[in-house]
């Protein structure tokens, strides 16, 4: 018997829209003993929100997200509006005995986020936080060959995430869709925004960093803010590269910028092993080229895996082999396996505490950069 998960959403941006999506597509092609229901969605500007609610089949709509915690008809809270504003929804939501959903990065630092995880460790409600990257097939193949120890010892990490819709001093900081360039909003810039799924990423495949030495810049000084169109100083980071020390032993280089004129959302991954070398981009991302040194030398060289065979991770669940899924799906693999952990009460990863340890290594990059020291991970 199929359970109805009554979802009340927080936020129609960019997220809410990915979210929905996942929500909507997930018991199509999943078997899963709860099936999401689009039952409200949460905004203040109500004029959007109803066009909104109407184009995405949300039953109701809700413009003060305390009302919508307060509803007996809701079972799970979708946080997706900015990160300065997660923290007090998720621990409310939790205390109303809410399931929490967090869009990332989990907080605005680390201090945030430890409060969060009590929260929903206090009120027992389950949560995650959507890291989507992660559920990519060809990365989680990347999961289960280093897991297998095809790559052996790890020696390398390398990792970045380039955009370039910044570059222009006229863009204004602040407000819809620009709230990623206000601090008051995002806590930081490039570090939270796109290095945090680096890192996320990097945690899951290759376990714990130690300790980090960073830089950071902000390349333009001063933007109109768009709600107050008063001219302010920038705070975010626009670019920020580090060095990271793993705990098992293997070195680290890690980059963002929104200054990588030409590249709009250029995340890879490379990892280096004894064995075998691994490394994935997401403007190719049903692709994993593949090393193995222990293949005949005169055939030897990197492979390239086109993920789409029914043996690869989520695959089963889509279309025929060769024919490839895109970004929105690893959304709909995020939520199956959230509901998948809510019916055998094994947790789908990160919950609120796993994305925790992204936000302290977050915050030790940050410090590093301000101060110009190596900084271990608390
Ligand atoms: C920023 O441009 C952004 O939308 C991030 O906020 C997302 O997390 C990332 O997946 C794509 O880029």
């Amino acid at each position: 018997m199929v359970q109805e998960l009554n979802i009340g959403m927080i936020g129609y941006g960019f997220m809410g829209k990915a979210h929905s999506n996942a929500y909507s597509k997930v018991s199509h092609f999943f078997d899963l003993e709860y099936k999401p229901v689009l039952k409200a969605i949460c905004a203040r500007n109500e004029e959007k929100l109803k066009p909104f609610a109407e184009q995405w089949g949300y039953k109701s709509t809700e413009t003060d997200w305390r009302v919508l915690l307060e509803r007996d008809d809701i079972d799970a809270i979708d946080i997706c509006v900015p990160n300065n504003l997660h923290k007090e929804i998720a621990i409310a939501a939790a205390a109303a005995g809410k399931i929490v959903l967090c869009e990332k990065p989990l907080s605005m630092n680390t201090a945030e986020g430890e409060e969060m995880c009590q929260a929903v460790e206090a009120a027992g409600v389950a949560n995650m936080v959507w890291y989507n990257y992660r559920r990519v097939p060809a990365v989680s193949l990347a999961k289960q060959l280093i897991d297998e120890g095809r790559l052996g010892r790890i020696f390398h990490y390398r990792s970045l995430f380039l955009q370039d819709w910044t570059i222009s001093s006229d863009l204004p900081q602040g407000g819809e869709a620009l709230w990623r360039l206000d601090v008051e909003a995002a806590g930081s810039g490039v570090t939270g925004d796109l290095l945090a799924h680096c890192i996320d990423t990097a945690l899951w495949l290759n376990g714990g960093i130690d300790t980090v030495t960073a830089m950071t810049e902000t390349f333009v000084k001063e933007r109109t803010h768009q709600l107050t169109g008063e001219v302010q100083p920038v705070e975010i980071d626009d670019a920020c590269a580090f060095l990271a020390r793993f705990s098992n032993g293997s070195l680290a280089t890690f980059e963002s910028t929104r200054y990588a004129r030409g590249h709009k959302a250029l995340y890879t991954l490379e990892v280096n092993g004894e064995k075998a070398s691994l490394r994935w981009d997401l403007h190719d991302l049903h692709r994993l080229e593949y090393f193995d040194h222990a293949d005949d030398s005169l055939v030897r060289g990197w492979r390239s895996i086109h993920v789409t065979d029914s043996d690869m991770p989520y695959m089963d669940k889509w279309w025929v082999p060769g024919l490839q899924i895109g970004y929105e799906h690893t959304f709909v693999h995020q939520v199956a396996d959230f509901l998948d952990g809510l019916a055998s009460g094994e947790p789908a990863s990160p919950t609120f505490r796993d994305a925790l340890e992204t936000q302290k290594v977050c915050d030790a990059v940050l410090a590093s950069a301000s101060s110009g020291n190596w900084v271990d991970i608390g």
